[in-house]
């Protein structure tokens, strides 16, 4: 007799209570909360603990949906409504103008922007019936990473790659194919360079082995007056962009070169040493 479960337990308090009072027991309301995680909006994760939930590239969009279920059997009356907050992402509802009856589930999606490294946050119900309050409470985990490193060459054939400030031209840079990496699947319209974010300056760009490694490397042209580099830069980013489950544009690729800026300023002895 020592495997007596609770629900057994539970069943005998009942019938006892049952046979005291003449009345019969039942579960009149309760709560429950499950919060899923998503990158695509078609497959949820519960991520209950730290290392199930999954990755997000930084910057990208998260999804996160929330089930609020009334546990209980019968209706009460007043209905029994809720409030639902998230230690992270603040009210989620107040769920007052849609009580819920007993045995049923409302589901409420929000959106969040990825965050950097391990993000784990708890959302929280708490329902009442005026009478009685019910709480309950499930988190969810996922992990930002940072987006794909690529290897880019300012100038290719060129080093240092000296950029003139003052030119009215353009710059060439070459996204650099691998074993790993084949360059010609990328859309050359999703790809800036520059803290000015500049667009390529010709229809396309063209591919290329320019370093002679057997793999095809991608080379495009920005022109020099769109990039906004200024007399302190010392790199370039280069970066191309994917859309995530809502349509939003974040950053998937980032790779980054040295630039040499010439002319040098005021104060600075760049000599004879012309590019
Ligand atoms: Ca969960
Ligand atoms: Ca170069
Ligand atoms: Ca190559």
């Amino acid at each position: 007799m020592k495997r007596v479960s609770i629900l057994t337990k539970a069943t005998i308090i009942a019938l006892v209570l049952s046979l005291v009072t003449g009345v019969a027991v039942y579960a009149a309301a309760g709560i429950d909360i499950e919060k899923y995680v998503s990158v695509d909006g078609e497959n949820w994760l519960d991520a209950d603990d730290s290392g199930t939930g999954p990755t997000v590239t930084e910057g990208a969009t998260v999804l996160f949906k929330y089930e609020i279920t009334n546990t209980g059997e019968v209706d009460v009356d007043p209905a029994l409504t809720y409030t639902v907050t998230d230690d992270v992402l603040g009210s989620i509802t107040d769920g007052t103008e849609d009580p819920l009856g007993p045995g049923t589930t409302a589901t409420i999606t929000k959106y969040a922007t990825a965050g950097s490294g391990e993000q784990g946050n708890v959302a929280t119900v708490n329902a009442s019936d005026e009478v009685t309050t019910y709480t309950d409470s499930d988190a969810a985990y996922y992990t930002g990473v940072a987006p794909v490193s690529v290897e880019i060459d300012i100038k290719p054939g060129s080093d240092p790659n000296s950029i003139n400030l003052k030119s009215k031209g353009v710059v060439p840079v070459a996204l650099l194919g691998s074993e790993s990496f084949d360059v010609s699947t990328v859309d050359d319209s999703t790809v800036t360079f520059g803290p000015g974010e500049a667009t390529i300056a010709h229809n396309s760009a063209h591919l290329e082995d320019v370093n002679g490694d057997g793999y095809l490397d991608m080379v495009f042209h920005f022109r020099t007056q769109e990039l906004n580099l200024d007399e302190t830069s010392e790199v370039a980013d280069l970066t191309i962009s994917s859309e995530d489950a809502v349509g939003s544009s974040y950053a998937s690729h980032v790779g980054q070169d040295e630039v040499n800026i010439v002319p040098k300023g005021k104060g600075s002895k760049g000599g004879k040493n012309k590019d």
